[in-house]
């Protein structure tokens, strides 16, 4: 096992990495900017290190810093937390080119799942199912042309080097098509210095589904459940829950075992997940995040495992140690404990979603049977505007979704945030939503909702 771990990222995820370590009785390492000084996990940890100017160009995401502080420190491994540089191949190997250990998946799992076509094609193999669509970039506009005439109008463009929703474009029509095809590409260049698209048939109001996956040095690979992440704005989640009010047994079943083989065509060590489209009843692969996630929690509360604990001894080797899912089958038989829901609370305006920094005057999380915060912040912290506006994440947890609701409602209720504006009454308006009591939601369902709501 390891002896020192830097965490190379800020907030309550180096906080999440931290707690996770001291269990394990590992020493740790913060990193932290000059903006972040005083900052919660600079103080969790046993030792830091400034490695920069507030701009995360210049810290967070400064490679030669980090392995520099690795060295200084002695540490023998580097959690890189989620964000910043989780997905970063090239910070993967280089860590293994200096003798450190990188905690997550190999920079050829991470490359081959970054690149959208090839995940894709790489899908298709395995038999994993994806929306129709083009086979691989497209090489001109009538390629794409010729390929919408067979799979059917509307579709949509999306960037191999994109992910997370940026530079998609939806065509309606061949007209269209020859418009969007010239704005994806020169988009996808400016964001990514790659241009390259592909087409799939645009699915109008799919559920975003997504499979926790876990894979060890053993070859094995096991899946712990779903989450359902369709609330969500401008490709930002608001609120995810595990189960996901869709899933059945069978289906679960189902997208398990893609979500397996997704897994396993890369050779996939660590924690990852496997998201996925649901409409009509059909789920197709949409995308495989190669890192733990913000919405880890919910998995955490329905399975009693620690995820980040996991990650850190799967690094180091170890075999996957989940009781009850490890040799029942890669977690074919999984079924979730009780219901677990987690609000991202954000320092915003509920309303506008104006970022709202500043100084944080009373701070009072929720407590008892069933909650958890994951939170960096404390009275008297000053939110710098550098960085994402995640100030809390309340997660609860009940025998039922019923109980999960009702949780949650006291808990934002009782969670007190002073000096800054919070999301925590759009939540409360959330969970009073008809559709959202119903699990009746999609893709599309929150910002129609807000809009609606605005009228
Ligand atoms: C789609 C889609 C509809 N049809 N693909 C958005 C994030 C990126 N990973 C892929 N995304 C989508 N892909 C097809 N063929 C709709 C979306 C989408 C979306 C997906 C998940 C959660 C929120 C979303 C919001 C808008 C669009």
């Amino acid at each position: 096992m390891f002896q020192k771990i830097l965490v190379a990222n800020r907030g309550e995820i180096a906080l999440r990495v931290i707690a996770a370590c001291k269990e394990l009785g590992i020493q740790t390492v913060a990193v932290h900017s000059e903006a972040d000084r005083e900052a919660l996990h600079v103080q969790a940890a046993d030792e830091s290190v400034c490695i920069g100017p507030a701009a995360s160009s210049g810290s967070y995401l400064n490679i030669t810093s980090l392995v520099a502080a690795a060295e200084i420190t002695g540490a023998d491994a580097v959690h890189p937390g989620y964000g910043f540089l989780a997905e970063n191949a090239r910070f993967a190997e280089i860590l293994e080119e200096v003798g450190l250990t990188w905690i997550g998946p190999s920079p050829d799992a991470i490359r081959r799942m970054g690149d959208k076509a090839v995940a894709r094609d790489t899908m298709k193999r395995v038999g994993v199912p994806t929306v129709p669509g083009s086979p691989g970039p497209l090489d001109s506009v009538e390629d794409g042309l010729a390929i919408a005439d067979r799979i059917g109008y509307p579709v949509l463009l999306k960037a191999v080097a994109g992910g997370g929703g940026r530079g998609m474009r939806v065509a309606a029509n061949g007209k269209e098509l020859a418009a969007a095809f010239e704005l994806a590409t020169s988009e996808a260049e400016r964001a990514f210095g790659n241009g390259s698209v592909y087409l799939e048939k645009y699915l109008s109001e799919p559920r975003h589904i997504e499979f926790q996956v876990f894979g060890d040095q053993h070859g094995r690979v096991v899946h712990l459940g779903e989450r359902e992440c369709s609330l969500q704005r401008r490709h930002q989640k608001v609120l995810e829950e595990s189960p996901s009010p869709a899933m059945t047994r069978a289906l679960r079943a189902a997208m398990g075992n893609a979500a397996v083989a997704a897994a396993r065509a890369v050779d996939y060590v660590g924690a990852g997940t496997v998201e996925f489209l649901l409409e009509d009843g059909k789920f197709y692969f949409m995308e495989m995040n190669t890192r733990i996630q913000v919405e880890h929690p919910v998995t955490e509360m329905v399975t009693g495992f620690d995820l980040v604990k996991e990650q850190i001894r799967a690094a180091a080797g170890e075999p996957l140690s989940f009781p009850g899912v490890v040799g029942k089958g890669g977690g074919s038989e999984f079924q979730p404990r009780g219901h677990a829901i987690e609000f991202r609370i954000n320092a915003e305006d509920p309303v506008t979603f104006a970022p709202s920094p500043g100084t944080i005057t009373t701070f009072h999380p929720p407590g008892g049977p069933g909650v958890r915060v994951d939170t960096a912040a404390y009275q008297g912290w000053k939110i710098p505007p550098y960085y994402d506006s995640l100030i809390a994440k309340l997660v609860v947890h009940g025998r039922d979704r019923e109980e999960a609701l009702a949780r949650g409602k006291r808990a934002l209720e009782l969670f007190v945030i002073e000096g800054v504006k919070t999301t925590i009454p759009l939540h409360l308006r959330l969970i009073g939503a008809k559709d959202v009591r119903e699990g009746n939601t999609s893709t599309k369902w929150l910002e129609r909702w807000l809009k609606e709501s605005k009228d």
